[in-house]
């Protein structure tokens, strides 16, 4: 261990999502995104909130760089507006590619690494079907062969696709992110389609990288617990909730298939008619990390026969149930301390995550591990200066932190941490009334603060995370 406690090269970042934070929805010709279609949709995002402004990033690149260096981190997890460089799913625009290349430029002149998330979320409203359409994965793929040719020469990380279990069964069977649809097999569909993608995409940059460039995916990974161990119905309500939102994405890419007992969960849902000889073999190319995002952990219970969980209404507007297969999963409360979004603390379950994914995944695959996102919304309280003292959030990051150390002194290969987020931006469905920034963002002025958590994670960087 260094002075900082973590191996040597150890890289702190923080990670941000283009349509969170950029703004300027209708600028260098970027056209809609189904996350822009999905905010006009009454009831759809909290308080009615958009993208439109967001934290105008756009313009306010330097100073967002600026503040990263001043805070000491050396990366940085972006992503690219798919239609912002490729407006109307027609011609590529050099005024979209363009903003990202001066980005690059201007994180490589402060000495932060790049990494860039090639689709977090906001599909180009013109593909027709979005994720639905077989077609979209190769459309995909193109966009990434392209980014990797304008970028290629100085973006050494890439990853393909932030959270593919969000962008398909949160968004096509659980209705609550873009395109807001309620159908299971579709959940099921754009899943299969988001992976194949991914395959496509790996494929498409590693033929205009150069050899040493890294590439890989961001999967969001649900420790899940039985809430009573020793019922046999509550492990299964375990092994089907990890099933679909763990397995179903790691089975694939590392072992080349689906997991048999998920695809006996999810029969009659289509899965078997969207696969097509190949699939999987491209599903399964070999990546160079596997990215971790990791919030918090549940406990689940139930029995098969109970009736599925009711349709949720938010914001008026009807929900559906993401956990294809198993809709009468209940999540239940192990009455541990909450974040904002009412996601339970469980730091420990980073640790297992991380020890779990090296065994059985990653460690085999010769491949290392980074978390891509931790972070949590709190409820902020400025003070007249708008500094502030989120000791919560220094709290959950300092635990996160050690269970990191831990898992890495159990022999689990984790190279680096992006906290999520840099700065408070559009919390999806929740619009901005939820805050996960290290830094304040006014929604008045669009000011920057740094809060109490950005500076103490500025002291683990240069000084270590003492005991
Ligand atoms: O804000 C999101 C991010 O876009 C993806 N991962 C989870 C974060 C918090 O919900």
């Amino acid at each position: 261990m260094t002075t900082t406690q973590f191996p040597e090269g150890f890289l702190w970042g923080s990670a941000t999502a283009a349509f969170q934070i950029e703004g300027a929805a209708h600028e260098s010709g970027r056209s809609d995104s189904i996350w822009d279609v999905f905010c006009r949709v009454p009831g759809a995002v909290a308080n009615g909130d958009d993208g439109e402004v967001a934290c105008d990033h756009y313009h306010r690149m330097p100073e967002d760089v600026a503040l990263m260096h001043e805070l000491g981190l050396n990366a940085y997890r972006f992503s690219i507006s798919w239609p912002r460089v490729r407006p109307d799913d027609a011609a590529f625009s050099s005024e979209g590619i363009d903003f990202y290349s001066r980005l690059v430029d201007e994180l490589l002149a402060h000495d932060i690494q790049p990494w860039v998330t090639l689709y977090h979320w906001d599909l180009p409203a013109a593909i027709p079907d979005g994720w639905l359409n077989r077609d979209t994965a190769h459309r995909f793929a193109e966009y990434a062969q392209r980014m990797g040719e304008e970028l290629g020469d100085r973006v050494a990380h890439w990853i393909t696709l932030n959270e593919p279990w969000c962008s398909s069964f949160l968004s096509y069977a659980g209705g609550e992110h873009a395109p807001g649809h309620t159908s299971a097999s579709e959940g099921v569909r754009a899943a299969h389609h988001l992976l194949l993608a991914h395959g496509l995409g790996v494929d498409a940059l590693r033929s205009v990288l150069p050899a040493e460039a890294q590439v890989g995916i961001t999967l969001n990974f649900n420790v899940v617990d039985p809430a009573d161990p020793s019922s046999p119905t509550d492990r299964e309500a375990a092994r089907r909730i990890d099933g679909t939102s763990n397995r179903f994405f790691t089975d694939p890419i590392f072992r080349g298939a689906y997991p048999e007992d998920v695809m006996r969960d999810m029969a009659g849902l289509g899965l078997e008619d969207c696969i097509q000889p190949g699939d999987l073999a491209l599903i399964s190319r070999p990546i160079d990390f596997l990215g971790v995002n990791y919030y918090n952990g549940s406990a689940v219970t139930g029995t098969p026969d109970d009736a599925p969980a009711p349709q949720q209404e938010a914001n008026g507007r009807r929900r559906g149930n993401p956990n294809v297969g198993s809709e009468w999963v209940q999540f239940v409360s192990r009455g541990l301390p909450r974040t904002a979004m009412e996601w339970e603390i469980q730091p420990d379950g980073l640790r297992r995550l991380l020890e779990r994914l090296h065994t059985e995944y990653t460690g085999p695959a010769g491949i290392p591990l980074y978390i891509t996102e931790n972070g949590c919304a709190m409820d902020d309280v400025p003070d007249e200066d708008g500094f502030v003292d989120d000791q919560g959030r220094v709290g959950y990051l300092r635990d996160h932190f050690l269970a990191v150390r831990e898992a890495i002194a159990h022999g689990a290969d984790v190279r680096g941490y992006f906290v999520w987020s840099l700065l408070d931006n559009f919390e999806w469905a929740w619009g901005y009334a939820k805050r996960f920034g290290i830094v304040r963002v006014d929604y008045d002025t669009l000011q920057r603060t740094p809060k109490a958590s950005a500076r103490f994670l500025s002291s683990v960087i240069s000084k270590g995370l003492g005991d």
